[in-house]
């Protein structure tokens, strides 16, 4: 039996320049499809497909191809694979999403380069049957984008869409994605774009806020524990803020597959961005410690990642997880030649800057926050991590983390309760008296780790990412537990 398949273009608006609809209906089989550009420039525009199943059962791939007329092509594409014959356009899942479960759906979406619309489209192979309307008004935008003019905003540096498969790449044409509109409720639908005010974290009305949630283990290593029902159950289950995308880059990380990794980063970015929770995006260095190491590396994946994710507000980038073994300066000039780089992608976006001993506002290498308040980063819109893993540093670093934070915007990007090995017992006093404290002073926090090692500080029981079970506590070490307990209370947003 044929399965039900729902085609709807949508795009994100961005400019003022007349924008098109245009109707295709579906076969009788399915339910409707129609194709918007909102978001278009004078050489091109850019489209998002959602290929949706209607249906109760799952299909197990999609194919959709699109027909542009003479003078416009597919530039690149994303959250899918293009193949590009003359002037016919096929799409196909990335891999990762093409299973589509009954009354689900999936996103891709491409740069058209020229301005002809789409003349046809099939979704596995039923036509499309026909154009039916043209209104040149622009429709109704709900998403929530960048303001009028915004293209011209769009950033110039390298190619940001994930894989693109464009047989003529423009290295110019790097457009941020559509932004979706946060659904209501959601915590990045009541607090938008984020800006660092004094030593806070204030939402788009100024109100000093702290987010809370929780950091995956390296996406690289745990593929099975970020699926949409994880992220699902983040959202709705535990009420959380914030999901941290742990990208290593040593390890098995961005070094050894810097496209892989940057697609699946961009792909967490819109599937918290789809739950209405913010992503933190965490360039993982820890060995070797001194950041100008991964210099390079870092300018390359951030250009690629800011450009990308310009329009999107849920996006908050951590430049260093845990410096070590190098000096304040060093950090502080690493910090300084990468922040640039995201701010000519993403103006607006705000950075973290790992700090010295692993994160620790220095004090795990006899330093303290007092070399940071004197000599600061020369960047606006910025805050400074700080990490601690609750059985291995109390009282001392508590002290310090309440001296820093009259000076300086701090977010613990990264926290255990456990020891620093991130394994052993939990220490559920300390790990209160630091939840306390960060309530207390409105700072954000993400848990280590959403994953399912063996290891103390999982969130998850062993085996319990491949059963896709992640909902409620059935799934929960005693660290999942208490931590789901802290964060699942009420927001003061
Ligand atoms: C640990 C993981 C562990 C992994 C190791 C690899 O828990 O499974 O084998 O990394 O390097 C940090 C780091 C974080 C560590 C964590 C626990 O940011 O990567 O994760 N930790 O050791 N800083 C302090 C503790």
């Amino acid at each position: 039996m044929k399965r039900k398949l729902k085609l709807v273009l949508a795009s994100a608006v961005a400019v003022a320049t007349v924008s098109t609809v245009a109707f295709f209906a579906l076969p009788a089989s399915a339910e409707a499809a129609s194709f918007a550009v909102t978001n278009s420039w004078n050489a091109g525009y850019q489209g998002e497909v959602t290929v949706s199943n209607p249906s109760s059962s799952k299909i197990d791939t999609w194919k959709v191809e699109i027909t542009l007329p003479a003078g416009s092509t597919v530039n690149q594409s994303w959250n899918a694979t293009l193949a590009a014959s003359g002037q016919n356009f096929t799409f196909t899942p990335a891999g990762w999403n093409a299973t589509i479960a009954g009354g689900a759906s999936t996103s891709f979406g491409f740069i058209v380069n020229g301005t002809g619309r789409p003349t046809s489209c099939k979704v596995n192979g039923q036509a499309c049957t026909g154009l039916t309307g043209a209104p040149t008004s622009a429709p109704a935008t709900t998403a929530s984008s960048r303001p009028a003019g915004t293209p011209s905003a769009a950033p110039t540096t390298s190619s940001a869409a994930p894989k693109p498969t464009t047989a003529s790449p423009k290295p110019s044409t790097a457009t941020p994605t559509p932004t979706r509109t946060a659904a209501a409720g959601t915590p990045l639908a009541a607090n938008g774009q984020l800006k660092v005010c004094g030593t806070n974290l204030c939402n788009q009305a100024g109100k000093k806020i702290q987010l809370r949630g929780v950091s995956s283990h390296g996406i690289h290593w745990f593929p099975s524990c970020y699926p949409g029902a994880a992220l699902d159950a983040l959202a709705t289950d535990w009420n959380a803020d914030l999901f941290r995308i742990a990208m290593y880059v040593q390890e098995g990380g961005y070094e050894s597959d810097p496209n892989g990794l940057t697609t699946k980063v961009n792909t967490l970015v819109d599937m918290a961005e789809a739950r209405g929770m913010y992503a933190l995006i965490d360039f993982h260095v820890l060995n070797p410690g001194d950041p100008s190491f991964n210099l390079t590396r870092a300018k390359e994946f951030f250009a690629k990642v800011a450009a990308r994710n310009a329009g999107k507000k849920n996006v908050i980038y951590e430049i260093a997880n845990e410096p070590n073994g190098v000096s304040w300066a060093t950090i502080k000039n690493y910090a300084e030649q990468v922040i640039p780089v995201i701010r000519a992608n993403d103006p607006d976006g705000i950075v973290i800057v790992g700090t010295r001993g692993w994160s620790s506002l220095g004090v795990s290498e006899g330093s303290s926050s007092a070399e940071i308040v004197s000599n600061p980063v020369n960047a606006s819109n910025i805050m400074y991590a700080f990490h601690f893993y609750a059985a291995s540093h109390k009282d001392n670093y508590r002290a310090e983390v309440q001296k820093a934070a009259a000076s300086l915007p701090l977010f613990v990007t990264e926290f255990g309760t456990v020891s620093a090995s991130g394994d052993g017992a939990v220490d559920t006093a300390s790990t209160n008296a630091w939840i306390d404290l960060m309530d207390k002073l409105k700072i954000s926090y993400a848990n280590w780790n959403f994953g399912d090692k063996s290891e103390g500080s999982s969130i998850l029981k062993p085996g319990a990412c491949s059963s896709g079970s992640f909902s409620g506590t059935g799934a929960l070490t005693e660290s999942g537990q208490l931590i789901r307990s802290r964060i699942r209370t009420a927001d003061d947003f």
